[in-house]
């Protein structure tokens, strides 16, 4: 299921999760195939990440999945892609429906007119590193780059009018009034057709609508006087069910507005202390397609470690993780896809319409989800280079004509010579004080340096994350003089850091602490040479998410800090 609660009362909706027949082709142009002789001698869960097994770990190439479908009428019909990496084609009984590039995002495959009965479905899945299909996914990056059918797949009947989309952002808190747009599919027009619109259960809006286009969108406005708001204190859900023809969508929501005021981020007109970590979506078994027990399993040891904030490192995370932490209370800061660019990527136009697709699915997948409370985007790239900025313009445009209502910041590891903070409505920073440069007892200098580095610039007064800082730990590694690499001294780093960052300081309104859990580096390039273990070791839990001595202390630190 690809999301944690209902979603459709009419609508048919078949989920496709299970084991498909699986080929791995290897080093071969999706081109040359012929799927009508392509023999499949293996079988693959779906989702999961085919090189995350041990037949096929560390393959990089083509592979193609194959499971049938049982379609009872012509259609139309919608198979709805959860994430792919890193790229792929999808193909119904023989015939392309869709090319997609990018992991991590949701995509469609549209078809109607199809013969009724049984048919192939075959999805040739590609995570070799090749700019010209997948530009976003690069061997430099340092993580690992897994492929596959990582998150669920569905089959949606959808009739002669279906709801793309249901929209709902928050007009005003106070009032408790939320807007309701409504974006809409039909092969019958103009026609009239039956809304209803239901909140928590009770209908609030009956009419008939006129639906002129294929496609197109409406928008209604409510207000609920005795709705609950969600916060982080009090992650109160609710949600709205819209019903159109024979069409059906239901969106779980909270009542909630992020504003920037000042140095702070405000939630409901509640300044925010932001204390978290960065998370990538890794495990040695799973790849990046984690099962629901491991998602609910990383959200127990986050609340354990009384986190309130999570930024999702480098991608845009799972849509069941933020429904749990919607549940949970937890702030999301969701990412598109970026890892150190340079202006030969920003002035590319082939890799900015990646971004751009890759922004835009982002942005949608968020937008319901009141524990998205930030976007980012291009992690640590070339911002003090003027000839990336229009790079960044456009990315940022795309995110903000989806959803106005969200600040929008960037992960910089340049910030005394940024030129385009002015672009964002919060600054964040990366910096490794006491690991890549200094030591231990110099980062809260390093730290004050920066921060009031950006307030004698034309940000000043801006709100600031600590967007990465950390060091690594390997699991279990203690010694005397508690050097580098022992959990000892990660855990004086971490007490440091955030000692420093709301005792002493206190211009900073979040943390997200680099880094949750230890993940598997990119095996490309020498990064691995600088990683033990071909892993990035700065997580507070290992790959297996066991507890280093940091996680202790980051709980202890951020209860404290939570009173
Ligand atoms: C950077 C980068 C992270 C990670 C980190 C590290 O800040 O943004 O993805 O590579 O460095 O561990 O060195």
């Amino acid at each position: 299921m690809n999301r944690r609660y209902r979603q459709h009362d009419v609508r048919r909706v078949i989920e496709l999760d299970g084991v498909w027949d699986f080929a791995y082709l290897g080093a071969v142009d999706p081109q040359g195939i012929d799927l009508s002789t392509l023999a499949f001698p293996d079988r693959m869960a779906v989702p999961g990440c085919w090189d995350a097994t041990p037949a096929y770990a560390g393959k990089r190439g083509l592979a193609a999945y194959r499971t049938r479908i049982f379609l009872p009428t012509a259609g139309p019909y919608r198979l709805v892609f959860n994430g792919v990496n890193n790229w792929c084609q999808v193909y119904l009984g023989g015939a392309l429906l869709v090319n997609h590039s990018g992991g991590f995002t949701r995509f469609f495959a549209d078809f109607v007119n199809q013969a009724p009965g049984e048919t192939d479905l075959v999805v040739l899945v590609d995570n070799a590193m090749n700019a010209d299909r997948s530009p976003q996914h690069l061997a430099y990056f340092d993580w690992y780059h897994y492929g596959g059918i990582a998150r669920p797949v569905e089959l949606h009947s959808l009739g002669a009018t279906w709801i793309n989309a249901v929209r709902v952002f928050t007009e005003d808190y106070q009032a408790r009034r939320v807007n309701v747009t409504i974006d809409y599919g039909t092969l019958k027009y103009p026609d009239w057709f039956d809304l209803a619109i239901l909140f928590d259960g009770i209908t609030v809006l009956t009419e008939r609508v006129s639906l002129e286009k294929a496609s197109g969108s409406f928008s209604r406005t409510f207000s609920f006087p005795e709705a609950g708001l969600w916060s982080p204190e009090s992650p109160t859900l609710h949600e709205v069910h819209v019903v159109l023809g024979q069409d059906d969508l239901r969106e779980r929501i909270g009542i909630c507005q992020v504003q920037v005021s000042g140095p702070d981020i405000l939630i409901n007109g509640q300044a925010q202390r932001l204390l978290g970590f960065c998370r990538h979506e890794s495990h040695p078994e799973f790849g990046c397609g984690l099962p629901d027990s491991l998602l609910v399993a990383d959200v127990q040891q986050l609340r354990d470690m009384n986190v309130n904030f999570v930024r999702g490192s480098h991608y845009p995370q799972d849509p069941r993780f933020l429904d749990l932490c919607d549940e949970a209370g937890i702030c999301v800061w969701n990412e598109v896809i970026g890892w150190q660019h340079t202006a030969t990527h920003l002035t590319d136009p082939h890799f900015l319409q990646a971004q751009h697709i890759n922004a835009a699915e982002m942005t949608a997948m968020s937008f319901n989800h009141p524990s998205v409370i930030l976007y980012g985007l291009l992690n640590e790239s070339l911002s003090n280079d003027p000839a990336c900025r229009p790079g960044y313009e456009s990315i940022i445009r795309v995110i903000r004509e989806i959803d106005p209502t969200r600040p929008v910041t960037y992960a910089s590891n340049h910030p005394l010579d940024d030129v385009c903070l002015d672009l964002i409505d919060v600054v964040s920073i990366n910096t490794y004080p006491g690991w890549y440069f200094g030591t231990i007892e110099e980062i809260p200098a390093a730290l004050d340096h920066i921060m009031s580095h950006v307030d004698s610039t034309d940000s000043r007064g801006k709100p600031i994350i600590i967007s990465e800082i950390g060091a690594e730990g390997i699991y279990g590694w203690r010694d005397w003089n508690e050097a580098r690499w022992t959990e000892q001294f990660q855990a004086h780093l971490h007490e440091t850091v955030i000692r420093h960052l709301f005792s002493a300081s206190k211009r900073a309104c979040g943390l997200s602490l680099w880094l949750f859990s230890d993940f598997r580096t990119s095996e490309e390039t020498g990064r691995a040479l600088g990683r033990g273990r071909g892993f990035n070791n700065k997580g507070v839990v290992d790959e297996y998410r066991r507890p280093k001595q940091a996680y202790g202390v980051v709980k202890s630190l951020f209860h404290d800090l939570k009173k």
